[in-house]
């Protein structure tokens, strides 16, 4: 059975739309709150999560006003530094992953002529080492994720041509382990979450060779455990964010149909807070904007009929959003 077909099926929990939603909002509002203060550092990308989740709703207008939009894009320019860095917060040192976060915010706002390209790109390339990788910000730790964020930015501005792109994927390359995964760093241990990004930077970079799609695939659907749900590595609990990290890389080989992907949506389904909204982790744990955003994604990449906007599995926008902005969509099609 398609999997389109599988989300029909009576025994199929309802994707509760307006409750994300108004989960969505609620956060988008709550200022006050412990979990607010906690989160500080790193509100650009909780901006992103959100704002992502409710365009695949296809609820952007709905969820957001004019005020609104206005209130948070302003906010991501207060978040900007000198260099043309973004940091997480207000005043916050500058980073690759929130400088991302708010390109992607921008991107899905059709607001991206609020950025000083120049200075973003300048940012950018000189986050790049002698031997290809990237370290995060002025700190100095390295990571691929940090590769990631940088290449996956650079391609969205259209300026890849900042970095050395080829020196950037055989870095990466030198991260792929004998499971076919990839970590951290040269000889860290492969997660779920580190191949997103690498199997992202080498499919930016125009380097998928690097991966042995088959070795590769068989891990990653070696994550699926009993109920249904993803796991980040070997011997540990399902996640829905996995969902995203797992199944996106998944649908970049084209074998997203390797994995039970009903009993997957069932998982990810099972960990929503019907009344209040949200999705969490775990079944019966507490929602956050984080897995609400990755349970989304994920049953989009499924094909979910109620995630109107389908999503790219490399660029994590979805694929409206890249082809407003001109940008050749990822992934074989395939799966
Ligand atoms: C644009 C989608 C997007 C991402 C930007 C930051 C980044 C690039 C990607 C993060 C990839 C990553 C490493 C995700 C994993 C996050 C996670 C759940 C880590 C938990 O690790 P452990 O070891 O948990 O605490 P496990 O599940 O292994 O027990
Ligand atoms: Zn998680």
């Amino acid at each position: 059975m398609s999997a389109a077909k599988e989300f029909e099926l009576p025994s199929m929990p309802t994707l509760c739309v307006d409750e994300h939603c108004a989960f969505v909002a609620r956060a988008s509002e709550s200022a006050d709150t412990l979990e607010h203060a906690l989160t500080e550092h790193l509100r650009l990308s909780g901006i992103y999560w959100g704002v992502c989740a409710v365009y695949t709703l296809g609820r952007l207008d709905r969820t957001f006003d004019r005020a609104k939009k206005e209130e948070i894009l302003s906010y991501v320019d207060s978040c900007r530094n000198e260099n043309g860095s973004y940091g997480g917060g207000v005043g916050h040192d500058g980073h690759v992953l929130y400088t991302l976060s708010a390109v992607q915010i921008y991107a899905l706002f059709d607001e991206l002529s609020r950025i000083d390209v120049e200075a973003v790109v300048g940012f950018l390339s000189s986050m790049q080492l002698s031997n290809g990788s990237f370290q995060g910000d002025h700190w100095g730790e390295i990571d691929t994720r940090f590769t990631y964020c940088a290449l996956s930015a650079l391609r969205l501005l259209g300026r890849l041509d900042a970095v050395d792109v080829d020196k950037a994927c055989a870095y990466i390359n030198s991260c792929k382990n004998f499971d076919g995964g990839f970590g951290a760093e040269p000889g860290g241990e492969s997660h779920a979450g580190q191949v997103f990004t690498c199997v992202g930077a080498l499919a930016i970079g125009g380097r998928l060779d690097y991966v042995d799609g088959d070795l590769l695939g068989w891990w990653l659907a070696e994550r699926q455990v009993k109920v249904g749900g993803l796991n980040g590595r070997p011997e540990k609990l399902p996640d829905v964010c996995y969902s995203w990290w797992v199944l996106s890389s998944l649908s970049v080989l084209g074998k997203t149909h390797w994995i039970d992907r009903a009993a997957l949506a069932r998982f990810i389904l099972k960990c929503q807070d019907e009344k209040s909204g949200g999705i969490s982790d775990r079944p019966d744990d507490e929602p956050d904007v984080y897995h609400t955003f990755f349970g989304i994604a994920g049953l989009a990449l499924m094909g979910h009929p109620a995630v109107v906007e389908p999503i790219d599995p490399v660029f994590a926008l979805p694929k409206s959003v890249l082809r407003r902005m001109g940008i050749e969509l990822s992934g074989t099609g395939k799966g």
